[in-house]
């Protein structure tokens, strides 16, 4: 019954209006293939996703490898075009060795998008290349994500500057790279007394990270911090300065927030976290795939944000909303 004073579509006599999948009698099936299954940005990712889904009447499917890598996620890629989804949302491993599993979804009719990393250059609909056939690209701004870490190193360490390093997965990755970048040229040009030691690539492997951590320790005594450019170098990087009892001398800045880095804020290990914001990034990734299904045009680009979180706002829920999820 309506309220009084309240016009609603029941209190005029209109029927609840029908979503346009419903109105063709089509539901959509969408697929997210995340980076690996076993990682609180993808979980949190695959939330925002079921979201849209659950609002859009959308089937979504999540399906993933055990491990970061393009070797394991290229037959799960294989399995999902087989099974022929109108739509695959994609984080892929690598740019160039996904683009021609990528180009069989898009032959056999798929639409595709890709979310958190992309593929070539990440400029897609160009006409440029032979990697811009996706539609779009649903992420953070990752050399964006590298200056604020380092912007966010930079005041940890204070006015005297030092020796720090990138704690890093490996090449080829779109979003670790392009943090690796914007933080060396954010340090570059605006921090001259820091001075940027090698990359040390961990495969994504957190107790690789801690040990690398150790052993640059080992060979640069004032070493002065270290930025984790992922989730498992950012664990493993903190591990490795507590192992090696430098809490608070060697400064952390963590990129991703999922609750154990937030712990190490609270403990001091960790002197912030670049959150990004990955249930936005599912959540735009299906309304772009529905929208592409039910013949609107949709953005070539969607840029999601960041929160910088450390002890002094770690506890707003306004901040805490953006710790991922488990
Ligand atoms: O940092 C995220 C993601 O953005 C990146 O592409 C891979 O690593 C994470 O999944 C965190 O583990």
């Amino acid at each position: 019954k309506a309220v009084a004073g309240i016009v609603t579509a029941a209190s005029i006599g209109l029927a609840a209006m029908p979503s346009q999948a419903a109105d063709s009698g089509k539901k959509y099936t969408v697929a997210l293939i995340p980076g690996l299954t076993t990682d609180a940005f993808y979980i949190t990712m695959r939330k925002g996703a079921q979201a849209a889904a659950d609002a859009l009447g959308v089937n979504l499917v999540f399906q993933g490898g055990p491990e970061f890598n393009p070797v394991v996620q290229v037959p799960v890629l294989d399995a999902m075009i087989a099974r022929k989804p109108d739509a695959i949302l994609i984080a892929p491993t690598d740019t160039t060795q996904l683009v021609e599993p990528l180009r069989k979804a898009k032959d056999a009719g798929i639409a595709v998008i890709t979310v958190d990393t992309f593929i070539g250059t990440g400029k897609y609909q160009s006409g440029a290349g032979d990697a811009d056939f996706p539609l779009a690209y649903i992420a953070s701004d990752n050399v964006l994500g590298g200056r604020m870490a380092a912007r966010a190193l930079a005041t940890a360490i204070g006015d005297a500057g030092g020796k720090v390093y990138v704690s890093n997965v490996k090449p080829g990755i779109s979003t670790t790279d392009q943090r690796e970048a914007g933080f060396k040229a954010e340090m570059k040009e605006n921090f001259p007394k820091i001075t940027v030691l090698e990359t040390q690539f961990n495969e994504n492997d957190a107790n690789k990270a801690a040990s690398q951590l150790q052993a640059v320790f080992a060979r640069n005594s004032d070493l002065k911090g270290v930025f984790g450019a992922n989730l498992f170098s950012a664990l493993g990087a903190g591990n490795g300065v507590q192992q090696a009892g430098q809490t608070g001398n060697v400064k952390v800045i963590a990129f991703d927030a999922p609750g154990s880095i937030v712990d190490n804020i609270k403990s001091g290990l960790v002197d912030a976290a670049i959150a990004q914001h990955p249930a936005e990034i599912g959540y735009y990734g299906v309304v772009s795939a529905y929208a592409h299904l039910t013949g609107q045009s949709i953005p070539v680009a969607i840029g999601t944000g960041f929160t910088v979180i450390d002890k002094n706002n770690v506890a707003d829920p306004n901040v805490a909303k953006y710790v991922y999820s488990e």
